[in-house]
């Protein structure tokens, strides 16, 4: 989506002006969270059946985006932006160092199985300057766990061969 025009021809689709949004058939969806759980929702393979697996996923993915990324967004920025002394630092830290405790003992967030929450917490985590900012071993293993899956190498390559032609 070109930047130029924004405001015209793309509000309506989101109401900030960013994307994600998804259009599927009759039903025109923003917030990446929002997608995903529609995409997901459409058979198992993404979100368990039973009400249990299905709130530890909700559940995860609302922590991802809410607790983990509430964070790690502001402080990347601030980073790049080449702030002397990111305030964000210790809050940073504390969060990732529970999210590592968490994933010690799991090899994925909800259900005993890889589900959309995982999805979503490594794209969150697996952000280079958030993965380089201390040593988290089972963060790392995590992220290489779900990075590493032929369907999101598939993804990826597939994102990056849509922006190409812009490049
Ligand atoms: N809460 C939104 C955040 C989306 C978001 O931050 N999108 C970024 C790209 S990853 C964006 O469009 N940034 C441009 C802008 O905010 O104007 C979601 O999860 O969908």
């Amino acid at each position: 989506m070109a930047f130029e025009d924004r405001e015209n021809n793309h509000l309506a689709q989101q109401p900030f002006g960013q994307v994600p949004f998804l259009s599927d058939g009759e039903l025109e969806i923003f917030e990446s969270g929002a997608c995903l759980l529609h995409l997901a929702r459409k058979n198992s393979h993404l979100i368990p059946s039973d009400p249990v697996g299905d709130a530890q996923t909700v559940q995860w993915i609302i922590a991802a985006l809410n607790s983990i990324e509430m964070v790690t967004v502001p402080w990347w920025f601030l980073e790049i932006s080449g702030v002397e002394d990111n305030g964000l630092t210790e809050w940073l830290a504390n969060r990732l160092d529970k999210i590592e405790k968490v994933l010690k003992d799991r090899e994925w967030l909800a259900a005993n199985r890889f589900t959309a929450a995982d999805l979503l917490m490594a794209d969150v985590l697996r952000v280079p300057k958030v993965r380089a900012f201390g040593d988290r071993p089972a963060t790392e293993r995590y992220v290489a766990r779900v990075t590493n899956r032929p369907a999101f190498k598939k993804a990826y390559d597939d994102q990056l061969a849509h922006f190409a032609p812009a490049d």
